[in-house]
């Protein structure tokens, strides 16, 4: 080993099998986890970053400053130039079947578009992304709700979230407050180190040089899956099946399930030692807008009673609670009461994140070198030499 070498964990058979779980693999330039503040986005707690604008913080994640205000104007104006989809992306999303999960929607989706994408470059194909997600997500919503595309009616100049929120034209929902929400999710589901599984696959994938849309298509699949971002329609489905806010009754049901060896969904983290700030910055944005809402009332009943009952568990590590108790709430609030859509809207979050890594790894490490192909070493197991007789 050379002088500058340290060495980072000594290896041993204790770490095969587990999931790469605390082995170190590369570095990462837009965000880090501490167990007493949770994510950091370039060095900021992502409780100082909560209220800006979401344009503003995917510019923070891509160019590892955040902008000063020219800086903020001609990047949306970036964004907004970008922002256009190829009409033919309506009709295939039109070609898909509705028992389809959104999030399998969504990976087609973002497959089509890159089709359609005539660019061989990565930062610019992840803006692309970035600016089309919006209008790739209303898409979804509105043709698998049998609204029909209204793809003329896009307006990227008013920003993403807004944008987004205009096209979808939910009937009956507030466009303000439902920015407000959307806004604050998008800007605290935008990326999480460098080692989950979304994040990693797509980084992986992007190794080998398949593409942007290809690897964030490989990233969207891992997120997909009910132990990664799926937890926040699980924990919304969780809340309704408790049905009353009565802290006796909630407590009998949470200890009911503690016994039945089931999640209390919303509750811990595999870092994290504290409530995590991205539940308290969603909690009191609750508390603002939506303090009587029936799951609200529910989740502020499970926030004061869990802690201290799971506490009684000396297992558990964090019982406090986690950003998905309060997410699906929120988005059932504003009028997605579909939870199966709740993995949509944080894969939408996560192209920041994950494009934004794609980039340093493909671009920037190694002196620009980039990241070589991934190819970690597995040892053969229970395998003798044979012969075909
Ligand atoms: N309810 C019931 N049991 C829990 C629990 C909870 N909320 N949190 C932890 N435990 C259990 C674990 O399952 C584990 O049991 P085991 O040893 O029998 O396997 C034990 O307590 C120790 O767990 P831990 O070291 O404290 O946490 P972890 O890193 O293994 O797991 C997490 C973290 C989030 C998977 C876990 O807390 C959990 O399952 N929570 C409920 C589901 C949930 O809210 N998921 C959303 C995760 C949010 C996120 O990180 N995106």
């Amino acid at each position: 080993m050379g002088d500058d070498d340290e060495i980072l964990l000594e290896l041993t058979k204790k770490h095969l099998n587990i999931g790469l779980r605390g082995v170190p693999v590369g570095t990462c330039r837009t965000s880090f986890v501490t167990p007493e503040q949770g994510v950091h986005y370039c060095g900021y707690p992502i409780k100082d970053l909560a209220e800006l604008r979401a344009e503003d913080v995917v510019y923070l994640l891509f160019h590892k400053e955040l902008p000063t205000l020219d800086q903020s104007e001609a990047f949306r104006r970036e964004l907004s130039k970008r922002g256009t989809i190829n009409p033919a992306v309506v009709d295939v999303l039109h070609t898909l079947p509705i028992e389809g999960h959104p999030m399998h929607w969504l990976s087609i989706g973002i497959q089509t578009l890159g089709m359609y994408c005539k660019e061989d470059d990565w930062r610019s194909n992840a803006l692309n992304l970035v600016a089309q997600m919006p209008i790739l997500m209303a898409l979804i919503m509105r043709i698998r709700e049998g609204r029909g595309a209204n793809l003329e009616a896009s307006q990227p100049e008013l920003g993403l979230i807004k944008n987004f929120v205009n096209l979808l034209n939910l009937p009956g929902a507030d466009h303000e407050i439902m920015s407000k929400i959307l806004s604050t999710f998008f800007v605290l589901h935008m990326d999480h180190g460098g080692g989950n599984l979304s994040t990693f696959t797509g980084k992986a994938v992007a190794s080998g040089h398949a593409g942007l849309h290809s690897s964030m298509v490989a990233a969207m699949n891992a997120l997909s899956g009910p132990l990664h971002g799926r937890a926040n329609q699980a924990t919304l489905e969780f809340v309704k099946s408790i049905g009353t806010d009565n802290k006796e009754d909630v407590e009998k049901f949470v200890r009911a399930e503690l016994m039945a060896k089931r999640p209390i969904f919303g509750f811990g983290h595999a870092v994290l030692r504290k409530e995590d700030p991205r539940a308290t910055i969603q909690l009191k944005l609750a508390k603002e807008l939506c303090p009587e809402d029936k799951n609200i009332k529910i989740v502020q009943t499970l926030n004061e009673i869990v802690p201290t009952i799971l506490s009684e568990i000396p297992k558990i590590t964090n019982p406090n609670a986690n950003v998905d108790l309060v997410s699906g709430s929120l988005l059932n609030y504003i009028g997605f009461t579909k939870p199966e859509y709740y993995t949509t809207f944080f894969g939408w979050a996560r192209t920041a994140g994950i494009g934004a890594q794609i980039i340093d790894e493909r671009m920037v490490l190694r002196e620009g070198k980039g990241v070589p192909i991934y190819r970690p070493k597995y040892i053969a197991e229970g395998q003798k030499l044979r012969r075909l007789d």
